[in-house]
């Protein structure tokens, strides 16, 4: 059974109908099978495995989280950077998507419902989006995705809208707002159960979290990947004040392995003994 439309295929290059940017306009999200390799997503599960931690290699049913994998496992980057998931983006939001960060989960997160807007905020706003893709089968017991179809046309609340001073320390009373937020607009959540290979893309402003782990017993392998697009400036509103938001660079994954990472973070490290050779003999290192 597949939940997401299919893709649409013409010349090889991936097109979403105009239906599905209706969906992405009116819901704020979109399921959509891409058609990945299951081999890439099988890869990305084993190589990530040892990257989680002391804590999940001692109970691999903890919570945990791999950030910005791509720079040690190449199948993370490649499905960050995968050419029919920019094509999809380019469609939805007319400008050059710019993957910035990869999240990998190994179960449900539980997190509490949140607009990825208080972390990654654009100027002018919404040029933001989440791509989450299933590595495994996801149902209601082992924690999918949940969220609030529509809540991507509330407004864009910053802390200070929600009465809070910035910073991560206040992070939970935020995570408390936004759930009497949720109460007051009588949002309903919807669950993401889709199936391995599958994937929701979210607006910036959909709010969001990690449904309960009904059955502890099950992993839930997943990457999300956030895109921001040009021609914009980034800030993240968690940790800014009015006149005073702390921007980001903008950053791309990017598109080829990047060689120039030291060896423990690249892929295929670099012969290095064999560059030291060469920078030798062309009299550019003693
Ligand atoms: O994977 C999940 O359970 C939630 C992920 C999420 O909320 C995020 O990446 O913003």
């Amino acid at each position: 059974m597949s939940t997401g439309e299919p893709a649409v295929m013409a010349n090889k290059r991936f097109t979403l109908s105009p239906e599905q940017l209706r969906t992405f306009s009116d819901q704020g999200l979109l399921k959509v099978d891409f058609g990945f390799d299951p081999q890439l997503l099988d890869q990305i599960v084993t190589e990530v495995r040892p990257h989680y931690g002391t804590a999940y290699e001692q109970d691999p049913l903890a919570t945990a989280r791999c950030q910005d994998g791509w720079k040690k496992v190449d199948a993370v980057r490649q499905l960050a950077v995968h050419d029919s998931v920019l094509a999809a983006l380019r469609m939805l939001m007319d400008r050059e998507p710019l993957p910035f960060q990869t999240l990998n989960f190994p179960v449900g997160t539980s997190q509490y419902p949140h607009s990825d807007s208080i972390h990654f905020h654009t100027i002018p706003a919404g040029f933001m989006v989440g791509v989450w893709v299933a590595l495994e089968n996801i149902d209601a017991e082992n924690g999918p995705l949940v969220y609030y179809p529509g809540s991507h046309k509330l407004p864009y609340f910053s802390m200070q809208d929600l009465g809070l001073g910035p910073g991560y320390s206040n992070y939970h009373a935020y995570e408390l707002r936004i759930q009497d937020l949720i109460a007051e607009h009588g949002l309903q959540s919807e669950l993401g159960l889709i199936e391995k290979g599958e994937a929701i893309i979210w607006h910036a402003n959909l709010l969001h979290g990690g449904a309960a782990r009904k059955d502890v017993t099950r992993s839930r392998h997943s990457q999300v990947t956030h895109y921001f697009f040009e021609d914009c400036r980034y800030y993240t509103p968690m940790e800014s004040r009015p006149g005073k938001l702390c921007y980001r660079k903008p950053f791309r994954i990017p598109s080829q392995p990047d060689f120039s990472l030291p060896p423990d973070l690249s892929t295929r490290a670099l012969p290095v003994r064999a560059v030291g050779r060469l920078l030798r003999s062309l009299g550019l290192r003693k």
